[in-house]
């Protein structure tokens, strides 16, 4: 297990780029559900560095397809520069979310990172959605359903350069796993710009073991593999506090396997967990199973293997 065993948590309380508001308050519950302590337990070096702060949600409707862009840029820059500041350390960055448009800023810094040190990147984004939109696809506006396109460089020009290379990365380094939720028009344009999705109809028929199998295929030693753990990805049965429950998503079990599979690989070296969602959640139940995800990340299993 080549992990990095020392971990940094970065708290990015927004919710500017949802469709619901509450994402803001899930560093904290994460924090409540003992998140630190959790990794601690099996061994891991864990500093809390607080929550990076900017703009307040001005809960607007888009403009040009977009809403709130400005305050996105400003939170993806700070995140952007958080993690950067992190992987120069030799530290791995954990991103608590907030909405899901902080990948932008989170993955961008990885790339980056992975460009000076001459690392191959591997991006796993589990999600019921797809998060491929742009502002002439979007259905609602809402630039958390626009990140994995944002990276691949269709967006806007604030947003793709913030890791100083447009695109931040290749849509071929992407893995997406659990996808059920796609607007019409982004579906056209996954297939278009041919995006690896594992969706939900490929893990109900092969399972989630063949899945990740498949999903961690092309990882080797030079891998800097980023997790980008959207907790809507979970069942609505486990994990009711986001802003958009979508039926159908992985069990506890198979969530857990899919966790299980990437701590073997030892080359996780960044994550985000994010669109948690306390305002939505019952009796902090959704922030529990994200630690308890996270610990699978982190190598706990129910009995000793490799
Ligand atoms: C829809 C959109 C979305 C949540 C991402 C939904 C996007 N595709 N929703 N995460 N919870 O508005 O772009
Ligand atoms: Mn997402
Ligand atoms: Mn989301
Ligand atoms: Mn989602």
């Amino acid at each position: 297990m080549t992990t990095l065993r020392c971990v940094s948590l970065i708290g990015v309380p927004t919710d500017i780029g949802a469709g619901a508001r509450g994402a803001s308050m899930g560093p904290e519950a994460m924090r409540v559900a003992d998140l630190a302590a959790a990794l601690r337990s099996h061994g891991v070096d864990v500093v809390d560095r607080g929550n990076l702060s900017g703009p307040p949600n001005p809960w607007l409707p888009p403009v040009d397809g977009y809403r709130h862009l400005n305050e996105v840029v400003a939170w993806n820059q700070s995140a952007h520069d958080a993690v950067y500041a992190e992987l120069k350390a030799g530290r791995m960055p954990i991103m608590l979310g907030g909405d899901h448009c902080l990948g932008i800023g989170s993955i961008s810094a990885v790339a980056k990172h992975c460009r000076e040190v001459g690392k191959k990147l591997r991006i796993l984004w589990l999600d019921a959605h797809a998060d491929f939109n742009t502002s002439t696809l979007t259905p609602s506006g809402n630039i958390h359903g626009m990140p994995v396109a944002c990276l691949c460089g269709f967006g806007p020009q604030e947003l793709i350069e913030i890791g100083g290379q447009v695109p931040a990365i290749s849509p071929k380094w992407v893995r997406q796993i659990g996808i059920r939720s796609v607007d019409a028009g982004e579906k056209r344009f996954v297939h278009e710009q041919d995006l690896e999705v594992f969706d939900m109809r490929y893990i109900d028929e092969m399972g989630m073991r063949h899945t990740m199998e498949l999903a961690l295929a092309t990882l080797d030693a030079n891998t800097h593999l980023h997790i980008s753990f959207d907790v809507d990805f979970l069942d609505p049965d486990i994990a009711p506090g986001v802003g958009t429950t979508v039926p159908g998503g992985p069990t506890y079990r198979e969530a857990h396997l899919c966790m299980e599979m990437i701590a073997n690989t030892g080359f996780m070296a960044s994550l985000d967990v994010v669109e948690l969602n306390p305002a939505l959640d019952v009796q902090n139940k959704t922030a529990k199973v994200a630690v308890d995800l996270v610990e699978s990340l982190f190598g706990k299993s129910t009995l000793m293997r490799k």
